[in-house]
């Protein structure tokens, strides 16, 4: 996979070439490229934003300074502050490269090879784990981070001929920019791409991954500050700590987030559990 991200601040981005994702580069899994929108800002001040036509408060950044920078990054012609690792699919090569192949306009390419633009906002559709698990099978993802006020609205429907665009939020609460948003983003679509977090299994048992909210964890030792480990988990009973995890899951999920065990896939057990708890908890 390759992610370019367009900022105004790209040294905010460094985090994508630590640790988790760090690892996937240096696996070449992942390569990473930061670009700063002001390289393609048209005047001496470097001006990349202007006042809202309408009126009212805030600036908006300016389609002709966004629309060059997408056109550059989906091509793969912008220069980057750090590209590393191999680009392989900017080195593959396209159809009118190959001898023999007749050659056409690349106007409007199809669905299938346009990357996808991901637009970070606090107007966007949630992110979801759903989208997490699509996404890490793109081959090319863009991030267009903006100041919260906005980009002219007409970057986003211009960016459809190049782009499969999704303007997402990851939360209803308000951040200055986009940029913390793609990395959030990133981190949770990287860690499923195979083999770079290593353990499958472990996404399988992700917290939503079933609708669920993941239950307690607990290690050695077996006592500490006066807690212990509950006994189910030390008793070898591997159908016992199996079923007791779920009900762990239904129990905390109940608790915190309700609204998830409308939609979660739940059987005759899962539902006496669930009604034996609220049964209980209503009576105090
Ligand atoms: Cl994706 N961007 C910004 N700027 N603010 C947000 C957000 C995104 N999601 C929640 N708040």
């Amino acid at each position: 996979m390759r992610i370019d991200v367009v900022t105004i601040f790209p040294e905010y981005l460094d985090p994508l070439r630590h640790a988790l994702l760090g690892k996937a580069i240096e696996q070449g899994k992942l390569a990473v490229g930061v670009h700063d929108l002001r390289q393609w800002a048209m005047d001496v001040h470097k001006s990349v934003d202007d006042s809202p036509y309408g009126g009212g408060p805030g600036m908006v950044m300016k389609p002709e300074v966004w629309g060059p920078a997408l056109d550059d990054v989906s091509s793969g012609t912008a220069s980057a502050s750090d590209l590393d690792s191999a680009l392989p699919h900017l080195s593959k090569p396209r159809h009118d490269d190959i001898h023999g192949v007749e050659s056409h306009a690349y106007a409007e390419p199809s669905a299938e090879e346009k990357p996808l633009l991901i637009v970070p906002t606090p107007a966007g559709k949630p992110f979801t784990q759903e989208d997490a698990q699509a996404w890490s099978a793109e081959e090319h993802i863009v991030f267009a981070c903006g100041r919260y006020e906005g980009i002219d609205q007409r970057v986003v429907e211009d960016a459809a001929k190049r782009y499969r665009v999704r303007e997402v939020s990851i939360g209803d609460y308000v951040l200055i920019g986009g940029e913390v948003a793609a990395l959030v983003i990133a981190e949770a679509v990287v860690r499923l791409i195979p083999g770079v977090l290593g353990n499958r299994r472990s996404h399988e048992e992700d917290s939503f991954s079933d609708g669920l909210l993941e239950g307690p964890s607990y290690t050695k030792p077996r006592e500490w500050r006066g807690l212990s480990v509950p006994d189910v988990l030390t008793s070898g009973d591997h159908a016992k700590v199996d079923r007791w995890r779920r009900e762990q899951s239904l129990k905390r999920t109940l608790q915190r987030r309700p609204e998830l065990l409308e939609t979660a896939e739940l059987d005759a057990a899962d539902r006496a559990y669930l009604e034996a708890l609220k049964e209980e908890t209503s009576w105090t």
